[in-house]
């Protein structure tokens, strides 16, 4: 297979700097992944399942200080310092270049260098873009055979010699001390050295899709998101499409997948991850799904949490840090109520109960997403789906209520902005300290967030009908530490409400923060949730706010001058509506 002469000199210089053994070109056929398949399984990076119970499934552990993102190794290299802006870390792309540089001077040697096209998007999409990979990682490729369109089908969609995203990827040794994520957006370009991990090291997903692909977005007038889209059905089989942002590890993949508890109703599922969305020229905001795989967190997906994602991973899933039976099945906390006898954990010791989880908190699957049950049938559509509805949700134990709805698009934006959510095992560092996320996208704006927010704002007068903006909170919690609200299924009774208000039919009552369920509004029938929990659930308590409101406003004071006037103007007009005491 043949590449275009620049992704050809960028391959010759990967390898004149990483001075691989061997040079394979990958055309992202089954046959080719069954080749990496049986690769792996001979030198031991796969263990292969149970073929009974999970036929082509496989076991990857990780090196043990390599299993999660690393945000404070991860660099946005603009020329300027202000265009990454205040929440990204940024180095000068020359200094960036020497430092990884050094250790990516050889670092193939006795490897091969597998180059990798691949699409983001559907195959036809005028969205889609193309990317080309370089990798010594046998599980990075199989990896992007899952998540992304692999060959030919991505040369195609170049429409010009250098239409296309560069990737360096080289494991290196694996050390953090030799880590870096380095992004170029004014050159395309992403170098990657010294990490397998999926969010570190398959480069179409958080590196291309989002933070390069949002700094193309903002040029070329779109939006690259952090965000799922679902699709929901009401018993007359009308479809209303939403898309939801919200950190990482909090709930995006099982309610991408809920399964309705409400009858009549269901939710088809589109994507989990990432969306690139842009207004259509009947000024409709339309969305499609850049990836065609799932990488999903494995502990707490069970079939009470997740039923759809717990079968697509029973066949043709890369498991990743998860624990394995001795029947060779894989668990994780959260699959069973008991874990199977004689478990070995993520790293392959023998687990005993009370010896600290046996699946690592952010082991995961990969999978096609045609293996999801709840798969829209639209789901490759290439000109995408209409959005309805934007939904940002956090994980917080206080303050934000369970739902509600901005006012219009621009105090939707400054919803969006004012996001803060408690840290998961995503991400390495401490789990569960409220950090500021804007849009769920704080590891992920490829360029300055004063700018980005300025991008929504500007986008607002370019829809004919801006999609409505909920902010929804599925992690509340009463004084004892127990959730307000029960979450998972029961959550289609929030997207019910949501679809109903877009169609002007809920009831809703005005708060200073926006319109919450009005009482009744919410359908609870069959549902196991108090009218009194369902109210704190849903409370807006002004005193919280208004403590809230004042760290906000030092996390804008980081913006300087660059913050747009509405955002600082919506922050005094909510404080305003929540009054002084
Ligand atoms: C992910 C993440 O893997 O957000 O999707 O970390
Ligand atoms: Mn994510």
């Amino acid at each position: 297979m043949s590449l275009t002469r620049e992704a050809e000199r960028f391959v010759d210089d990967a390898a004149g700097l990483t001075r691989p053994a061997k040079v394979v070109w990958c055309d992202g056929s089954a046959a080719e992944y069954d080749r990496l398949i049986d690769l792996m399984l001979r030198d031991g990076t796969l263990l292969a399942l149970d073929p009974r119970t999970h036929p082509r499934c496989y076991l990857h552990r990780s090196d043990p200080g390599d299993v999660a993102r690393t945000e404070q190794l991860t660099f946005v290299c603009t020329r300027g310092r202000d265009d990454a802006g205040p929440t990204n870390n940024w180095m000068a792309p020359a200094e960036a270049k020497a430092t990884a540089r050094a250790y990516l001077r050889g670092s193939m040697r006795d490897r091969t260098m597998h180059v990798v096209p691949y699409l983001m998007g559907p195959p036809g999409s005028p969205m889609s873009r193309t990317g080309v990979m370089v990798t010594d990682s046998a599980y990075v490729v199989a990896s992007m055979h899952l998540m992304t369109r692999v060959g030919r089908v991505a040369i195609q969609h170049m429409r010009s010699d250098d239409d296309f995203v560069a990737g360096l990827h080289s494991l290196a040794d694996l050390s953090p001390d030799r880590r870096l994520i380095l992004h170029f957006p004014e050159d395309k370009l992403i170098w990657s050295v010294g990490s397998g991990y999926g969010g570190n090291a398959l480069l179409g997903k958080k590196c291309h899709a989002l933070r390069i692909a949002s700094w193309q977005a903002r040029r070329e007038g779109w939006l690259a998101e952090h965000m799922l889209i679902l699709g929901v059905e009401d018993p007359e089989g009308r479809v209303t499409y939403l898309a939801a942002a919200m950190p990482s590890a909090s709930g995006k993949t099982n309610l991408a997948m809920v399964v309705s508890r409400l009858p009549g109703w269901r939710v088809w599922t589109l994507g989990d991850d990432i969306a690139w969305l842009w207004v259509d020229p009947q000024g409709q905001l339309r969305a499609i799904n850049p990836e065609c795989g799932f990488f999903g967190v494995a502990p707490g997906t069970g079939p009470g949490t997740n039923p759809h994602a717990t079968l697509m991973v029973r066949s043709n899933a890369i498991f990743t840090n998860v624990a394995l039976a001795p029947s060779g099945e894989p668990w994780w906390e959260g699959l069973t109520p008991e874990p199977p006898a004689g478990l070995v954990d993520w790293q392959g010791k023998p687990w005993r109960p009370g010896g600290g989880p046996a699946a690592h908190p952010n082991a995961r699957f990969t999978v096609h997403a045609s293996r999801c049950p709840s798969i829209a049938p639209n789901w490759e559509d290439p000109q995408g789906v209409p959005i309805s509805g934007l939904i940002f949700g956090s994980r917080r134990s206080a303050v934000v209520p369970l739902a509600f709805e901005a006012f219009d698009w621009s105090h939707g934006v400054f919803l969006g902005s004012a996001m803060s959510t408690e840290t998961t095992a995503a991400i390495t560092g401490q789990v569960g300290v409220v950090r500021r996320d804007p849009m769920a996208m704080l590891p992920f704006c490829g360029y300055n967030m004063a700018d980005y927010f300025a991008h929504w704002l500007a986008l607002g007068p370019r829809l004919a009908t801006p999609p409505r903006i909920f902010r929804v909170n599925w992690f509340r919690r009463d004084a004892d530490g127990r959730f307000l609200w029960p979450g998972y299924g029961e959550n289609v009774r929030v997207l019910k409400w949501m679809v109903e208000r877009i169609r002007g039919s809920a009831r809703a009552e005005e708060t200073p923060v926006g319109w919450v369920p009005a009482p009744g509004a919410l359908d609870l029938e069959g549902a196991d949730v108090s009218a009194e929990r369902l109210r704190r659930a849903l409370a807006c308590e002004p005193g919280e706010w208004r403590a809230a409101l004042d760290e906000l406003d030092g996390f804008y004071a980081g913006f300087g001058p660059r913050l747009p006037a509405p955002i600082r103007e919506t922050l005094a007009d909510t404080r305003r509506r929540l009054g002084t005491r």
